[in-house]
């Protein structure tokens, strides 16, 4: 029994998945190391097709009685699910950033009560969710919102258990089953999540885990054809395989996938506001799919930024994540360290210019990947025009501002976009001609649940957030009764 139990941080975690509300070991197990220091923390159940059909039949059977649960009852145990966040966050927080790297300080004051707040929203949410009635030449219809049955959930690595709570809540809320598959590089958080609904009071079967790699897990419950709706964040490659998964099964899928954001820094703009949005594009060690990425700055106020970037840069503090005055921490893994130098080395091969940074802090071992800002970069480059992952920033200039929205569209993604300007009518001109599903104007990372986010292009399919997400987790019905035919009449 003590054997499928890892102690991270001084917290149990069990390392199997958890189906049917049981704990659930496979005849295998992969290895789940620290990206702080490289340390084994884990040797989790690697799954495949067994545990995802099981998974997937549990699921299927507790359907029917969780979506005829009442949803106040649903919203209930919801909110005793984020109670019961909140009641271990500090359990949360240090074992996703043993796992994943990312600041200890930010998972502990930000992410894990967004993580709470994940679940109270969708519940509060649900409760408010009415059904729409109208009438045609006196029939009735009415438009009702109604679980679509199991879901299964695929998620990455860089905010492993809040971007799994974006979809496990609204799912669950709706009155869906889960399996969840976590990434293979993060995937602790989600056996803790596990405990967690457990104790919540959350029925067997509801929600489920399977821990594996995603070619076998992954893909094995994508390909299920038991499934109802898939909802997955990662990387474009992967997105086609899943939807054409999902095509085979007529499945309903959204995609949250990767961008290369533009940062746009007008002449006009505060210019220390510009400057501290720019550097905050290497929190979570660039690991972020929203990250602005593609500093545009016009150019008579070019040097000046880059005097001052290069002067803010420098106080940041690299270092372990657990450590209060760490600003940035490692990367996720050694292949995504050398993939980012890869395409660091390529561009400075190509005639980039590294600003700062250029390659990893080797004085904190291989893991550690400087903030670096590179210039003389080409648009049609591959590092203009590939996300890299890391925190690798790449600096345009423009002229004009039809410059500077082409420049910015210019990309095959179109997640998001921020733009420091001092002008109104310039920020609503360059708002409404740029490809994006959010843009911040003087302002960055600002979300709020009740708002859709997605991207366009490569950058997704499909909007989460407040209605949208029940858009998507729900099957709606129209019922329309006409006003004859009743014995009452
Ligand atoms: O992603 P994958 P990776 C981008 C980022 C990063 C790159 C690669 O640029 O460098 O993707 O990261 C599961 N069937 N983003 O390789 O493979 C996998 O197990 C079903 C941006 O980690 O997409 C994991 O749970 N599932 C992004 C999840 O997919 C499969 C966040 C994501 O892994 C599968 C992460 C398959 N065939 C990476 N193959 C963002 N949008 O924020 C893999 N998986």
């Amino acid at each position: 029994m003590t054997q499928h139990i890892a102690t991270v941080g001084g917290v149990a975690v069990d390392t199997r998945h958890w189906i049917g509300g049981e704990r659930v070991a496979s005849p295998t197990t992969f290895t789940d190391e620290s990206p702080i220091d490289g340390r084994v923390l884990a040797e989790i159940a690697r799954g495949g097709q067994a545990e995802a059909q099981a998974a997937a039949d549990k699921a299927a059977a507790a359907f029917p009685v969780w979506a005829a649960t009442p949803r106040a009852e649903r919203a209930r145990l919801l909110r005793a699910v984020a109670d019961g966040v909140e009641k271990r966050l500090d359990d949360l927080a240090i074992v996703e950033t043993s796992d994943n790297g990312a600041l200890l300080r930010s998972h502990r004051r930000g992410v894990m009560p967004r993580v709470a707040h994940n679940f109270r929203f969708f519940a509060d949410w649900l409760l408010e969710l009415a059904h729409e009635d109208f009438d045609t030449r006196g029939h009735t219809n009415r438009v009702s919102w109604n679980p679509a049955g199991p879901c299964v959930l695929i998620t990455p690595w860089n905010a492993p258990l809040m971007l799994a709570t974006w979809k496990i809540a609204p799912a669950l809320a709706a009155g869906n089953t889960v399996v969840l598959k976590p990434a293979e590089w993060s995937p602790l958080t989600a056996s803790l999540l596990a405990d967690i609904t457990a104790e919540a009071g959350v029925p067997a079967g509801v929600f489920n885990v399977v821990q594996g790699y995603g070619a076998e897990a992954g893909s094995a419950l994508v390909s299920h054809p038991g499934v109802r709706r898939i909802s997955f964040t990662g990387s474009v490659p992967t997105a086609k395989h899943i939807a054409g998964a999902a095509a085979a099964n007529l499945v309903p899928a959204s995609f949250e996938l990767g961008g290369k954001s533009p940062l746009l820094v007008f002449a006009d703009a505060d210019l220390d506001l510009a400057v501290d949005l720019a550097v905050e594009q290497y929190d979570n060690a660039g690991q972020v799919c929203l990250a602005a990425t593609r500093l545009l700055v016009e150019s008579s106020i070019s040097e000046e930024f880059v005097r001052r970037f290069t002067a803010k840069a420098a106080t940041l503090r690299q270092g372990d994540p657990r450590d209060e005055a760490t600003d940035i921490g490692p990367n996720i893994h050694a292949r995504q360290v050398d993939k980012i130098d890869g395409f660091v080395r390529r561009a400075l091969a190509t005639g980039a210019r590294a600003v700062i940074g250029g390659g990893p802090n080797t004085d904190l071992g291989g893991l550690y990947y400087r903030p670096t800002l590179l210039s003389g970069v080409a648009q049609d480059s591959e590092i203009v025009q590939e996300e890299v992952f890391g925190p690798v920033l790449t600096l345009q200039t423009f002229d004009t501002e039809e410059e500077a929205v082409r420049l910015a569209n210019d990309t095959p993604f179109g997640l998001a976009a921020t733009l420091a300007t001092g002008d109104r009518a310039r920020a609503e001109r360059v708002t409404s001609r740029l490809v994006a599903g959010t843009v911040w104007v003087n302002c960055f990372f600002v979300r709020d649940l009740r708002a859709p986010f997605g991207g366009s292009r490569q950058s997704g399919v499909g909007r989460e957030g407040g209605t949208w997400s029940f858009d998507f987790y729900c099957d709606l019905k129209n019922t329309v009764t006409a006003p004859k035919g009743w014995q009452d009449h």
